[in-house]
């Protein structure tokens, strides 16, 4: 990859909103690989290889890709990651998810040796489950945004590239 080009995986659970998050930024140029979903109430797709876009923020090529959520594509992780500079894990608002469960999927992801930034997805909602924040504040630096919001989404990613910055000073 050439020097400016970054590539930043989003992965988490399934059904945090790492679509979205990759659809949004990409203001409509990007790949998905959704397919219909019959047996969840929640949702009518699923990510079953990964979402692809290409976008520039702070001069840099940011090559943005999100993971499949459901377990049974966890294989997906290790080929999705070839070359990540860091990761976007997202966690969703209402905390459906077995807390024990995602510290298992952070804890894989920590595995890699890269920087992880927590996305915490609010969808609108305004009120933050409190045990949130204080179940996952202290592994990784949280941001809390919407991903169907542009402006947030991008804040999150450029809080993801400074980090991506900080990290390689300290080395
Ligand atoms: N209102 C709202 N809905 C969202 C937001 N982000 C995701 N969603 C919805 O949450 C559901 C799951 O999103 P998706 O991106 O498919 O999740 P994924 O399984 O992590 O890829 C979809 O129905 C989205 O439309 C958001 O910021 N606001
Ligand atoms: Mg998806």
């Amino acid at each position: 990859m050439r020097d400016n080009t970054v590539k930043i995986l989003v992965t988490g659970p399934f059904n945090t909103g790492k679509t979205t998050l990759v659809r949004t930024v990409s203001e409509g140029k990007f790949l998905s690989t959704e397919v219909p979903l019959t047996l969840s109430k929640e949702k009518n797709t699923t990510t079953v290889a990964f979402d692809f876009t290409k976008v520039r923020i702070k001069g840099k090529e940011i090559f943005l890709l999100g993971s499949p959520g459901q377990s049974r594509f966890s294989f997906m992780l290790d080929v999705l990651s070839q070359g990540v500079k860091a990761f976007i894990f997202l966690i969703d608002d209402k905390y459906i998810e077995d807390p024990q469960k995602i510290r298992e999927k952070l804890d894989e992801l920590k595995r890699y040796g890269k920087p992880i930034v927590i996305g915490i997805n609010m969808r609108g909602n305004k009120g933050l489950k409190k045990e949130i924040s204080s179940d996952f504040i202290k592994d990784s630096p949280v941001v809390i945004f919407s991903a169907k919001d542009r402006f947030s989404s991008l804040k999150l990613i450029s809080y993801t590239i400074d980090l991506i910055e900080k990290t390689k000073e300290k080395n």
